[in-house]
């Protein structure tokens, strides 16, 4: 676009309103998440978090080392897939995107970690809590998310605690994530001096559960956590109806979306299903959160499944990093956004600890009542 103003003259350039002018400077953002697949829901939701920060930086107007910056958005679909996700990862690398706000998914999240760290190239993710995303030493890799050890010791100490479960049984899909968090739950069980009861696996695909929970049935579980996504927590709750187990479900933010009272087909009890998002704000913090649920719903015309408000925030962080640095350059603003701190985003105040992960990361608690997500407490 910047050859064709050349090329043609000021009159033709008259025709190009609102594309970027020779003087401007263009920042490509990359974007990655499972926008096809089970949890395309999620994906999408990050996708729009992404794109309302790109649409209200370039309607604001940012100034980055004194050019006038037109941010685009390259929003790829990794499938929730570690091959797919390498794939996406190369392809924005190659694309020359001054940075990356993604994956999703750990499982893609960390192999992809280093594609971009041997570029130079700054990832944020705003959901990937398995804790090696950040300890493989890369200087180009953060999360605004608390991690897997923070939330599932939380959830096993809960389940023990407050939920007072006496028999608890865990499932994991066998994903990065899955198996992350539900090994961290467990020993956040006993810990508290609870006791599992029972240990199954499914995958990410499965969509029949049948054997494993007759399995565990015959523990009598009173309390069933599954370490995975919506989309298989949604079947498998319907399951445990159809088996007659009335077990309190437990789960990570994973399963912790607006999607789930559907997914599970209205078989959830009020206050049967427990989870935790990976952050979250209290107080008068709280308003920030509220305002964007409220102005993603009016531009998506779609509620906030989780982790929208935090790939907003995430881009934003970037940016702002670039702008304080005075360069989009990777290799310039990285250092600076390695020093972000006192950030204040929807999500709350956002700086980053020397591996790159959020610091102080809250949790937020939820059940379900009446089909929709019910906050229980902001945990720290
Ligand atoms: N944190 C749950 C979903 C994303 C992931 O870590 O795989």
């Amino acid at each position: 676009m910047q050859i064709k103003y050349t090329l043609l003259g000021g009159a033709a350039a008259m025709l190009l309103a609102g594309s970027a002018l020779a003087q401007d400077l263009v920042v490509k953002i990359g974007h990655v998440a499972p926008t096809s697949g089970g949890i395309a829901h999620l994906g999408k939701d990050n996708e729009m978090g992404a794109r309302m920060a790109i649409d209200e930086l370039n309607a604001k107007g940012v100034t980055i080392g004194g050019k006038k910056a037109k941010f685009e958005l390259l929003a790829e679909d990794d499938a929730a897939d570690p091959k797919q996700g390498t794939a996406a990862a190369q392809k924005l690398v190659d694309a020359k995107v001054n940075g990356v706000i993604g994956h999703l998914n750990s499982g893609t999240s960390i192999p992809a970690s280093k594609i971009y760290s041997d570029a130079g190239i700054p990832q944020i993710s705003p959901s990937a809590t398995n804790p090696k995303f950040t300890r493989n030493g890369y200087k180009t890799t953060f999360r605004v998310v608390a991690d897997d050890v923070h939330l599932g010791g939380t959830l096993g100490k809960y389940a023990v605690k407050d939920l007072k479960g006496k028999s608890i049984a865990v499932i994991d899909d066998r994903t990065a994530y899955g198996q992350g968090v539900a090994d961290e739950f467990e020993k956040g069980v006993k810990g508290a001096g609870g006791k599992i009861v029972g240990r199954e696996f499914t995958n990410d695909k499965a969509t029949d559960f049948t054997a494993i929970l007759t399995s565990l049935k015959a523990k009598k579980p009173d309390v069933v956590f599954f370490g995975g996504m919506d989309a298989v927590a949604g079947p498998m709750l319907r399951q445990m109806k159809q088996l007659g187990i009335e077990a309190k479900f437990v789960g990570g933010d994973g399963i912790c979306s607006g999607e789930l009272p559907k997914l599970a087909a209205g078989t959830m009890a009020d206050g049967q299903v427990v989870c935790a998002e990976a952050g979250g704000v209290e107080g008068a913090a709280k308003k920030s959160m509220d305002d964007f649920y409220a102005a993603f719903k009016k531009k998506n015309n779609v509620d906030v499944q989780v982790y929208a408000p935090y790939v907003y925030d995430a881009v934003n962080v970037m940016v702002a990093a670039m702008v304080k640095a005075g360069s989009a350059e990777p290799a310039k603003y990285l250092p600076v956004l390695a020093k972000t701190e006192g950030y204040k985003g929807v999500t709350g105040t956002i700086g980053f600890d020397s591996k790159g992960d959020v610091k102080n990361g809250a949790l937020t608690l939820y059940t379900y009542k009446g089909g929709k997500r019910d906050q229980i407490a902001v945990v720290r």
